[in-house]
């Protein structure tokens, strides 16, 4: 890996400086995430297309919320995630924002927090790769939510060391705004989703979000919406899920079938309603990827006490860093198109 001299530092804190999502476009430059080489299609050559994504680390994050306890919106313990999260993104040198807002719920007014990490990329137009952070409220047990939403935050933080330190070292050089968002507030407060508001007790994060780039005119800035979301399972299952964009969806699984991972990444699909709906119905490109087969033959764990840090995997984690990192490429190819 080529070394930080003076000058390229300059260039990439003088490039930091002058953009944000919403801020000046550039033309064209290469980007160098080690995408799938011929050779390594059909996994011929594992090592050349595995990225430094670690599924440990990643565990370690969901180990680290599920320590703080149950996450639901307006808890301390959100709180708390929240301050985990904004240490962890700083430390990597990222730009790191919280839009605080505080919508209506069937609980009266919820104080929330979307987190937003920036990796400056050669044009302001915006990709963004999204997780909720909150987990569902249950009085009656203890909901670690160590997949849903441990997993995929744990994950995205991963995914936003590696892709800092690949911009730091050269190895990636984005040709988009890469915008790592924390969603807080995707669980609805009542027990059932579309139980209370007419439907609407649920996606307050994204629903805020997609709100506030209307209201700052960067709806057609933000090119692809990807969201994470229930990625730990040991037996790591991510059907095609039907609102997605279908583009999207093909970039992500012909990358996953060229590095060997069709059994993670099936072509059978199913609806799910989640955070990437408020970006699809703004017309923003979105995909959601989603393991909603969660248990084993006997219990289904989603929504219970048995959604615990024994049923995940570094490893799901990893499989889904890769795929998604070395999708990159392919994603931003057809953007430029
Ligand atoms: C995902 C994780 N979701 C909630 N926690 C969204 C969802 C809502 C999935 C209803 C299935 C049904
Ligand atoms: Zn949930």
């Amino acid at each position: 890996m080529p070394s930080l001299n003076h000058t390229t530092l300059i260039l990439l804190v003088s490039v930091s400086l002058m953009i944000s999502c919403a801020g000046v476009s550039k033309t064209s430059q290469s980007l160098a995430v080690e995408s799938p080489t011929p050779e390594s299609v059909g996994g011929l050559d594992k090592q050349r297309s595995k990225t430094d994504f670690d599924g440990d680390r990643a565990m370690a994050h969901v180990r680290a919320l599920v320590e703080i306890g149950p996450r639901p919106s307006g808890s301390a313990e959100i709180e708390k995630a929240s301050q985990y999260i904004v240490r962890e993104l700083k430390s990597y040198g990222l730009k790191t924002t919280i839009d605080e807002f505080l919508p209506n719920t069937p609980k009266g007014k919820v104080k929330m927090r979307n987190i937003i990490a920036e990796i400056p990329g050669e044009s302001s137009d915006c990709i963004m790769i999204g997780s909720h952070y909150d987990s569902k409220f249950y009085r009656e047990f203890r909901f670690d939510g160590a997949n849903d939403s441990g997993s995929s935050t744990g994950a995205l933080l991963e995914l936003a060391r590696v892709m800092a330190a690949d911009v730091a070292s050269g190895k990636f050089k984005p040709r988009f705004t890469y915008q790592l968002v924390f969603l807080d507030g995707e669980e609805a407060f009542c027990r059932e989703w579309s139980e209370c508001l007419n439907g609407n007790d649920n996606l307050y994060g994204s629903r805020h979000m997609v709100e506030k780039l209307r209201k700052d005119k960067r709806i057609d800035k933000t090119r692809a919406f990807i969201l994470l979301d229930m990625i730990g399972d040991k037996n790591l299952n991510i059907q095609k899920e039907e609102s997605s964009s279908s583009w999207l969806v093909e970039a992500i699984w012909s990358t996953a079938r060229q590095l060997g991972y069709e059994k993670n990444f099936p072509n059978s699909s199913h609806f799910i309603t989640d955070d990437h709906i408020p970006f699809l119905q703004a017309g923003i490109p979105a995909v959601d990827l989603i393991d909603f087969d969660y248990g084993d033959d006997e219990k289904d764990y989603w929504h219970t006490a048995e959604d615990t840090l024994d049923k995940l995997s570094p490893k799901s984690l990893k499989i889904v860093g890769d795929v998604l990192l070395l999708s990159l490429p392919l994603i931003e190819d057809q953007i430029r198109r």
